[in-house]
């Protein structure tokens, strides 16, 4: 046997390109793998002589959209501008990191074209996250955003037009992504980058990913509540949605302005949009 271990980088049809130390093969899948669907991302054993694929190593976590697999970092790239800022698309995908436990990091763009108006907004908005314990960065600070990657496995996720391919092409020229133009009629981008992949570069595997229009999460209400880390588990039971004034302690605290009310909002949104049936 001559088996090595290597990560998916992407996939293309029935080719999946393997990285390997400096070097990427292209392989196939055999027999009995090909019933479970690899995704970019995954850590698999392989053979040199064969080209094949023979085993997917245990994953730590899977996102479904980007669908990608084993990530350490998600960046929450952010538009301030066009497509308008909205914290409810912020708790969307804090919700999809905490519930995958994949560490968020908040990124912001178009910053430039704000109105002194919409900066104070947003500052206030960014201030709170900061707050409740998560990193937020803006794509003006490539610096940090570098220090921040290195090493780790990451995937970029956020709407369509964000500024996601921008940012990488701002972090290594070399990568040359395509970007679009951001429609003036609808406020957004064009889905430029279509297919999901990892790239080489500042000592990390990063993935842009196509944007979206709408995201869907796929997960229950009681793992919606679970995942905004500031609500804790100190509610009169612990069973309690916090929808229910009597003895609900974050309702209290939201009361109070301890809690974001924008952020309680975006939770009570969040968990009216579950499907009471699960369809699997
Ligand atoms: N003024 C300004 N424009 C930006 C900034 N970041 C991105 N843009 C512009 O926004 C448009 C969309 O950027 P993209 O990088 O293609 O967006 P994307 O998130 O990759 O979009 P999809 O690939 O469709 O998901 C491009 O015209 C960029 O030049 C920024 O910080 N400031
Ligand atoms: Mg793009
Ligand atoms: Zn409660």
């Amino acid at each position: 046997m001559n088996n090595s271990i290597g990560k998916i980088v992407s996939i293309n049809k029935d080719l999946y390109n393997v990285r390997e130390g400096e070097s990427v093969f292209s392989l196939s899948v055999r027999g009995k793998l090909k019933n479970i669907k690899l995704t970019v991302g995954d850590n698999v054993e392989f053979n040199k002589d064969t080209l094949t694929i023979e085993k997917v190593l245990e994953r730590k976590n899977t996102l479904e959209r980007p669908l990608v697999s084993n990530i350490d970092e998600l960046f929450i790239v952010v538009s301030s501008h066009l497509p308008k800022f909205s914290t409810y698309l912020i708790d969307k995908f804090l919700v999809l990191s905490e519930a995958n436990n994949i560490k968020p990091v908040i990124i912001v763009t178009k910053l430039d074209l704000c109105t002194k108006e919409e900066l104070k907004e947003i500052k206030k908005a960014l201030k709170y996250y900061k707050k409740i314990g998560y990193k937020v960065l803006t794509n003006k600070n490539i610096f940090r955003i570098k220090r921040e990657m290195k090493g780790k496995v990451l995937a970029l996720a956020g709407q369509t037009g964000a500024g996601k391919s921008t940012l990488l092409n701002k972090i290594d020229k070399s990568l040359n992504l395509e970007t679009g133009e951001v429609s003036q009629a609808l406020g957004r981008g064009r889905h430029t980058t279509r297919l999901t992949k990892l790239m080489y570069t500042n000592k990390s595997l990063i993935a842009d990913t196509p944007g979206f229009s709408s995201l869907e999460l796929s997960l229950t209400k009681e793992e919606i509540r679970d995942s905004f880390v500031e609500f804790g588990f100190n509610c009169k039971y612990n069973t309690c949605m916090h929808t229910n004034k009597s003895g609900c302690s974050v309702m209290e605290r939201v009361e109070k302005g301890e809690i974001s009310k924008d952020r309680y909002d975006n939770y009570i949104k969040l968990i009216s949009e579950v499907k009471n049936e699960t369809k699997w």
